[in-house]
């Protein structure tokens, strides 16, 4: 599974900080720690601290550029950030479309400039979906504009957007089951990606409930999570889940060789 670390996240005040008093070392020791940790792409995102967006993707990618040259997620709304972002970056990830052809449009403009891929989200202006159905309905529509403008499937990855358990109970399954259907919306399949802490934001024994989660989407056929990759519980019940889905080979010293593999 790819592993995309989400810990570069101006949501979290250490990183806030950094990026406001332009001090590149906890950004550097973020970026290595979550590749030592197993991701193999980093999110990036300045956070509603950012006065300049533009700004701080230009710092941000440059300061972890110093130390790693690992695959972006560039994760901002702010389509001017995304293009400077680009332009730092080319081959990055754009995270994140939406199903509103104005926002697909732009965004995938940007992606075929500039070689990238893209996260499109299965909401629209109207919000997030209620259910499997309308996520799906959704998800048709992004297919069938890539389509139309060439966009190579491999590039995308559906997202349907995880919303958290304490406020939509209902929704986590709906979710699950909207990445199992997305892939037969088209040859190749388009792949899957989901913010996977979203799901126990402000809920008790999160790393419980992101570990147990992230089985089930597994489980369900998820190829990508932005995720916390310190979190080892979390990231020794991936390998295992992939183990038993027979994706490795199987060792007594499973997490061991999963490491040098
Ligand atoms: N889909 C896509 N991109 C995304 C998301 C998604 N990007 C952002 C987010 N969701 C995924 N990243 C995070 C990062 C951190 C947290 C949740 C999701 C998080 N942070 C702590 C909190 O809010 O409680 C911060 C705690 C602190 O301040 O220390 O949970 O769904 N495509």
């Amino acid at each position: 599974m790819q592993i995309i670390g989400e810990l570069i996240n101006g949501m979290y005040k250490k990183v806030g900080n950094a990026i406001k008093d332009a001090d590149p070392k906890p950004i550097k020791a973020l970026a290595l720690a979550q590749i030592e940790a197993g991701a193999n792409c980093l999110d990036v995102n300045c956070g509603p601290a950012a006065k300049d967006q533009v700004e701080a993707f230009k710092w941000l990618i440059k300061t972890i550029r110093e130390v790693t040259p690992v695959k972006l997620v560039i994760d901002t709304t702010n389509l001017e950030a995304t293009e400077t972002a680009l332009k730092c970056a080319p081959q990055s990830i754009i995270n994140s479309t939406t199903a509103d052809p104005q926002k697909m449009e732009a965004v995938f403009g940007l992606a075929l400039k500039y070689n990238s891929e893209v996260i499109a989200l299965t909401m629209n202006k109207k919000g997030i979906p209620r259910n499997k159905e309308e996520r799906l309905e959704l998800a048709a529509g992004i297919v069938t504009y890539c389509s139309q403008i060439d966009f190579d499937l491999n590039k995308l990855y559906l997202d349907p957007v995880i919303l958290p358990v304490n406020v939509a109970q209902l929704q986590a399954m709906e979710v699950v089951e909207a990445v199992r259907d997305f892939k037969i919306l088209s040859t190749p399949p388009p792949k899957t990606v989901v913010g996977l802490s979203n799901i126990s934001q402000r809920t008790h024994q999160r790393s419980l409930i992101n570990r147990i989660y992230l089985v089930m989407l597994i489980e369900a056929g998820l190829d990508a999570a932005i995720l916390d990759p310190l979190d080892k519980n979390l990231m020794q019940a991936m390998i295992a889940t992939e183990l038993l889905m027979n994706k490795h080979i199987y060792c007594d010293s499973f997490l061991e060789a999963y490491k040098n593999r």
